[in-house]
């Protein structure tokens, strides 16, 4: 099983630089490279990745995407004179080449090449290229928007010819539109192409109708184009995360690729003067721990934009963190996404419901009301207000900012508890508790409960365990934990009470089959429940108590992703709990390894602090939780995937209508 995180970096590629005025180039400067770096030292990520050197990129791999008459114009500006660089570079968009471009373009598709061979060698898990000149504005024949080669196209090109891959995710969260990628795979189903974009109803350079959510690929590629257009600037942390529920995220795990390849811009982040969105830096530990669930956890993440230096370093930070499998920082703002980005979500998934089964219910779905105009940007904070960002305050914001979402991680990764007789393979570093409560204490924290139930010595003995384990969990002494009981749901109910009696603000539970308990919610505001089951109990749902009905159909493939990012994961997002709970009980309609797949993704919720219960009859589910728990590498053969039939969807659709209106992350329409 692969395992570590490569970083690709070498200071060469700061070689070159714009040798005369031109304020759209200005921004993208060497530093971009040596800022991040830098930062990534001084958080001692560095040293815990394997570094990997870059080399020159040959001829025959340019020429996987290139004209060979291109690749001889970027050689020749090697031996130019500024006058003739200058003349050269005016021949394209936004760009300008330097006497060492060509040497640092090579390295930096090198250096990206490296990354992809180390992760599809098995040499390491994930990895980042920090590189430039960037690349995805690139195009067969021509440098644009900075970037002189395509490294991230041909990085695509060369894993399906040496690797014979067939199926690669490319996920550009860059904020400029890769027109370049979407050019250079518009005809090729082997390459699904995601990318989001500030776009203004087109106002927004590069001012291409083909980068609205319309473009959905031509012939044989024809829905492998996903583009997302931001008409308006101010995109927060929601929106983001509702992109990727209801639009990316059920869409990649249909096309269930083998390798996912992110063109990782970061002028899509808070105080960038090009993006002038809004998501501070963790929103992009979120997006990378999602992506990592996909392909067995094969992800490049190849630099492209990011021009606010501050912010580019703490986002890369975050970034390479969380491929190392660092547990992730809460989420912070509103979670409520906004108007304008509904819209855009409505109308993306209207444009590609031909194309996915996941999306067949949108299909008689109308796309939102586009007014086509500028009347919106009024409202937005004047452009004097956002261009001329005054750097100290910006920074003295991040500082802050990073103060607030940086938590220490707990003594303890993980705790079990055990039944007597019960044994479970336990990864490296988790501990099986031995110490127990008291059995008054036992016996007092079940009061609600028939004392038949507790008379069983085994049942009192795994509650005794768990009350300590779940005191260490409530004083963040262990991050998580696992507890295979007799009774899992009069244990899991014993959990609920002993946590909504302590200073945990906000409760999410997840009960997985047939409950034999009904919670009582009087505790409003601090308990959310979400019961998954094969058949509604009557008349049971409310805004914190809600039932669905979930069932598998097919043994071979799962299609549990449908409910994940349509129901589960909102919910989780919207209520941001500081405390999770996942039960399963008897008859449950959901197989081992999406359980597995739920609590990977929860972890990136209440700072990991969650605990399954389940019954001692499962030890398979149990050993396949505790490695997910324990931030083992690897280990996340989550698929195959496929969309679940069209009655489940609507069925489920419907129940998602009503509560959507307290819960405004499940929304996926503007209308
Ligand atoms: N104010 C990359 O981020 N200038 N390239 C746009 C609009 C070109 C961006 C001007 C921006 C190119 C890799
Ligand atoms: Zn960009």
């Amino acid at each position: 099983m692969a395992s570590g995180t490569a970083l690709v970096y070498d200071e060469e590629m700061m070689s070159y630089k714009l040798l005369w005025d031109d304020q759209e180039c200005s921004i993208e400067v060497p530093e971009r490279l040596s800022s991040s770096y830098k930062r990534l030292q001084d958080y001692d990520l560095v040293k815990r990745c394997t570094q990997l050197p870059v080399r020159e990129a040959t001829d025959e791999e340019i020429t996987l995407v290139h004209s060979s008459d291109y690749l001889e114009v970027v050689k020749s500006t090697q031996t130019m004179n500024e006058k003739e660089l200058e003349e050269i570079s005016r021949k394209y968009t936004a760009v300008f080449f330097h006497q060492n471009s060509f040497r640092c373009a090579k390295l930096s598709l090198g250096g990206t090449l490296q990354l992809v061979d180390a992760v599809l060698s098995g040499e390491v898990q994930n990895g980042m290229a920090l590189v430039r000149p960037p690349g995805h504005h690139s195009q067969r024949d021509q440098g644009n928007g900075f970037c002189v080669f395509n490294n991230v196209a041909i990085a695509a090109e060369y894993a399906k010819k040496k690797y014979k891959l067939e199926r690669i995710l490319i996920v550009d969260w860059d904020v400029h539109h890769g027109q370049g990628i979407q050019y250079i795979f518009e005809e090729d189903p082997s390459v699904l192409y995601f990318s989001w974009h500030r776009y203004e109803h087109k106002t927004f350079w590069p001012y291409l109708s083909e980068s609205d959510y319309n473009a959905v690929g031509r012939g044989k590629g024809t829905g492998f184009n996903i583009n997302l257009p931001w008409n308006k600037v101010g995109m927060s942390n929601a929106d983001y995360i509702a992109v990727f529920f209801h639009v990316l995220l059920p869409l990649a795990f249909e096309f269930n690729p083998e390798l996912v390849l992110v063109s990782a811009g970061y002028d899509s982040a808070i105080g960038d003067p090009e993006g002038r969105m809004c998501a501070t830096p963790e929103c992009f530990s979120h997006l990378t721990s999602m992506l990592m669930n996909l392909a067995d956890g094969k992800l490049c993440a190849v630099l492209e934009g990011g021009y606010n230096l501050r912010s580019l370093a703490e986002s890369v930070c975050m970034t390479v963190r969380t491929l190392l499998g660092d547990p992730l920082p809460k989420l912070t703002g509103e979670m409520t996404p906004c108007h304008s980005a509904l819209e855009s979500i409505q109308n993306v998934r209207a444009a590609h419901s031909p194309y996915w089964k996941c999306l067949l219910c949108d299909g008689n779905l109308r796309s939102a009301h586009d007014p086509g105009s500028k009347e919106n940007l009024d409202s937005q904070l004047s452009s004097d207000q956002q261009q001329n960002i005054d750097t100290a305050v910006f920074d003295s914001f991040l500082d802050s900012h990073m103060k607030e979402i940086t938590f220490a991680a707990p003594p303890l990764r993980t705790c079990a508890v055990l039944p007597e007789g019960c044994s479970l393979a336990l990864p490296d570093g988790v501990l099986l508790e031995e110490e127990t409560a008291t059995r008054e204490h036992v016996i007092a924290s079940s009061s609600l409960f028939p004392y038949e139930l507790l008379e069983k010595e085994s049942m009192l003995a795994t509650l005794g365990k768990t009350l300590v384990v779940l005191n260490k969990l409530i004083a963040y002494q262990t991050m998580n934990a696992i507890a295979l009981s007799p009774d899992s749901s009069v244990c899991a109910a014993v959990a609920i009470q002993h946590v909504l009696a302590s200073e945990v603000k906000r409760l999410y539970c997840i009960n997985i089959g047939d409950i034999g308990m009904k919670h009582e919610s009087q505790n409003d505001g601090k308990f959310l429940c979400l019961n998954i089951c094969g058949a509604y109990p009557t008349g049971m749902s409310n805004n914190r108590q809600i039932y669905v009905k979930w069932t598998e159909c097919s043994d071979e493939y799962s299609s549990f992703f449908y409910i994940l990012f349509c129901c589960i994961l909102p919910l989780a997002y919207n209520y941001q709990p500081d405390f999770i709970i996942i039960t399963t009980g008897c008859n449950r309609t959901i197989g081992d390894k999406d359980i597995a797949l739920l609590v990977s993704l929860l972890q990136g919720l209440a700072n990991g602090r969650i605990i399954a219960v389940i019954p001692e009859t499962e030890p398979k589910l149990g050993e396949m939780l505790v490695k997910c728990m324990s931030g083992s590498p690897g280990e996340k053969h989550f698929g195959p995937h496929r969309a679940p039939p069209l009655e489940i969807i609507q069925d489920l659709n419907e129940k998602l209508l009503v509560i959507q209106k307290e819960w405004k992350m499940l929304q996926c329409s503007a209308s």
